[in-house]
């Protein structure tokens, strides 16, 4: 979704030596005191005199990825005669013999999976990343620049039954999850500057498979988003002495307008800067770079609050809420030895869905030749989670 310059992430380029931090470095003079760049440029005051953030069209900035986004709550009411995407699928078999992440099933290449009985990690059949590649001659132009994107990628499978999703999993189960993962940013984490875990979830975000699984691509480069959250956090730090997020959840529980649930270690939000409908973040209440950080009270904490909030995503339209999530922390490999304090783990939950189980946010027009747009205020989309049951509804018994 950001929009960088080539050099982004690509450690020992001319940009990063300039500046000691990856990411393209917006002119200082661009901005006007601490508050507005020069190019936002609202027109002299109308006549209403009563500003209100739930009527009036806005745009608010994301300073982790430098991005506004454009809010319109005035068109809330909007009718909708477009496209209508089948409803998620909700009647998958436990068990399906031809499916390849399935527990002893034979995948088309002609591995055999185990008979695992909780998560299994496997090496990605069809790989975007691969390690043994010869690098590209230098570019004698700025115009055409190419670095060998080495790397590996993995699938890890949730759960043996194909009929679960990680909200109907059991504690123990998600935290096998958790647990997994953390081995995964640990191993992988030794070679590779980027682990990249994320979870592709419905068909309407393009998953191919129903068995719960999520991915990890690691690489040797820091892709576009985490290396200008690189950059913008360690600004924030040098500045205020302090982690932007850590000072943002601070404040986010003082204010409790955006907050959905939290327990003793985490909280989960909607951001103040949110692009898509229903997006949201989950954070820890202390400063932790990376998951192997997390203490095992946390790790806890955090199946638990996982359960609680993806039982509400559920319980928006009834349905196995589509989404990609992910996970950012501190950049591993060569960035291990860097001292990375500006950094805040979380998690981003990115949901495609609107108004309905069949309804999706098309991130098209003016998002993509200007910024995004929303209608549905962040403080809304709390408001509407929040109130959510707390019980899935599979599992309602009215
Ligand atoms: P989705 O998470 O988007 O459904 O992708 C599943 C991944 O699983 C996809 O990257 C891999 C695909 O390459 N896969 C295998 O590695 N082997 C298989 O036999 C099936 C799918």
């Amino acid at each position: 979704m950001s929009h960088v310059g080539s050099d982004v992430g690509v450690r020992g380029s001319k940009q990063q030596e300039e500046t000691g931090v990856p990411g393209e470095k917006p002119p200082a003079e661009a901005w006007v005191g601490d508050h507005l760049p020069s190019h936002i440029r609202p027109f002299a005051e109308s006549g209403i005199r009563t500003w209100d953030l739930r009527e009036h069209p806005h745009i608010r900035y994301n300073p982790l990825t430098e991005e506004w986004v454009t809010v319109s709550p005035h068109r809330m009411k909007r009718p909708w005669q477009g496209q209508v995407e089948k409803p998620q699928e909700d009647d998958i078999p436990r068990h399906d013999p031809k499916n390849p992440l399935c527990p002893g099933n034979t995948r088309p290449n002609g591995k055999v999976n185990p008979d695992y009985d909780s998560t299994f990690v496997f090496d990605n059949d069809f790989p975007a990343l691969l390690d043994d590649i010869p690098s590209p001659e230098p570019s004698d132009s700025p115009l055409f620049k190419t670095a060998a994107a080495c790397g590996t990628c993995k699938v890890m499978c949730f759960h043996p039954r194909s009929d679960v999703t990680l909200p109907l999993m059991s504690p123990q189960e998600v935290r096998a999850v958790i647990d997994k993962w953390t081995e995964i940013n640990t191993d992988l984490g030794k070679k590779y500057n980027w682990v990249q875990i994320f979870e592709n979830k419905g068909a309407v975000m393009g998953c191919s498979n129903p068995h719960p699984h999520c991915q990890v691509w690691a690489s040797s480069y820091l892709p576009n988003d985490p290396a200008i959250k690189h950059r913008t956090q360690r600004e924030y730090y040098m500045k205020h002495k302090s982690p932007m997020l850590v000072d943002y959840v601070k404040q986010e529980l003082n204010k409790k307008e955006r907050i959905i649930i939290e327990n003793d270690s985490w909280v989960w939000l909607v951001p103040y800067w949110a692009v898509w409908p229903y997006e949201t973040m989950l954070l820890p209440k202390r400063h932790v770079q990376r998951l192997e950080d997390l203490t095992d009270s946390e790790r806890n904490d955090l199946a638990a609050i996982m359960i609680k909030l993806l039982t509400k995503y559920d319980n928006l339209f009834d349905i196995s809420f589509p989404y990609s999530m992910g996970w950012h922390g501190a950049p591993t490999g060569e960035y291990m030895d860097e001292d990375n304090s500006h950094w805040q783990l979380h998690a981003l939950y990115y949901p495609p869905l609107l108004r309905s189980a069949t309804v999706k946010k098309f991130m098209v027009g003016y998002e993509m030749l200007s910024q995004p747009q929303r209608d549905l205020t962040a403080e809304q989309a709390a408001d509407k989670l929040r109130g959510l049951p707390d019980t899935h509804y599979k599992h309602r018994t009215s």
